[in-house]
């Protein structure tokens, strides 16, 4: 794995893994000996890969597992906006990447492919003294989708000949990543990463359904999502700011975290 050269001209630094627990937990032990990147961490493997809400991430051989150490933001209350940037990253290195695609952003923190989930965005925030600093994971099927979820999941190596490597994505998503932290502007930038999120949006307009904590599922049209980054829900009565969640895909639309 090698980062892309806009990563490398910005002083980006890369740890490169055969194998490690997650990545984001690589980073949190890092940071706690006064790492404060910008720093990529990628593993071939993970034994213990985390999705959100301490759910698994599958993650054999094959995938793009990545995690990007970043402290160089104002404040605290600005770092769930990275999840956003880096959403728009992800999708501008998979349209150059696999372009043949039909590739998608799922509030808050998923790529779809095909209305499949390809991967996600696990994104912390840990207190680095007076500086806060963020980790940005990302996880992409490349090679190898779980087929036992119980919504659709996918692999890029589902396009056939023409599939890129984790490690052509990862080059191309380092430097995206570049890319669009220029335009969020440490966050005041925001409208305009927002903006191109939204042109991504799985079901943007449509009805969905998005499953709350606990066990609640509510139903209506996405609207939009906020400058604070909520998704904007209009039921049938009346309009819901929703701050956590996740919308749900798939033709049974069940499972949280689908
Ligand atoms: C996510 O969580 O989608 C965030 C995934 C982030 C993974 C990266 S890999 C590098 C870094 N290091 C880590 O340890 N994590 C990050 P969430 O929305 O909670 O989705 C988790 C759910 O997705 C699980 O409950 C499964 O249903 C499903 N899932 C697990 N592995 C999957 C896979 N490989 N592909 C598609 N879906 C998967």
């Amino acid at each position: 794995m090698q980062l892309g050269l806009i990563a490398r001209a910005q002083g980006a630094r890369l740890l490169s893994l055969a194998e490690t627990d997650s990545t984001n937990d690589e980073a949190r032990r890092l940071i706690e000996t006064g790492e404060r990147g910008p720093l990529w961490i990628v593993a071939a493997r993970q034994t213990k890969g985390r999705g959100r809400l301490g759910r698994e991430w599958i993650s054999p051989e094959g995938n793009l597992y990545a995690s990007f150490v970043f402290s160089d933001f104002p404040e605290t209350r600005l770092a769930p906006q990275l999840g956003f940037v880096t959403g728009v990253a992800a999708m501008r290195a998979l349209g150059a990447s696999a372009g043949q695609g039909s590739f998608k952003l799922k509030w808050p923190n998923d790529m779809l492919f095909d209305s499949a989930k390809l991967g996600g965005i696990l994104l912390e925030g840990v207190s680095g003294g007076a500086t806060p600093v963020a980790i940005i994971g990302i996880g992409m099927n490349i090679a190898h989708a779980p087929e036992d979820l119980p919504y659709p999941a996918r692999a890029l190596s589902d396009l056939g000949a023409g599939a890129p490597t984790a490690a052509s994505v990862f080059a191309r998503l380092t430097d995206s990543l570049c890319a669009a932290l220029d335009v969020w502007r440490r966050g005041e930038g925001f409208d305009a990463i927002r903006e191109e999120w939204l042109r991504s949006a799985h079901g943007l307009g449509e009805r969905i359904r998005v499953a709350l904590a606990g066990s609640e599922t509510i139903e209506g049209v996405f609207e939009t999502i906020d400058a604070t980054g909520r998704l904007m829900l209009l039921t049938d009565q009346g309009r819901r700011a929703i701050d956590a969640g996740d919308v749900l895909v798939g033709p049974r639309a069940a499972g949280a975290g689908a």
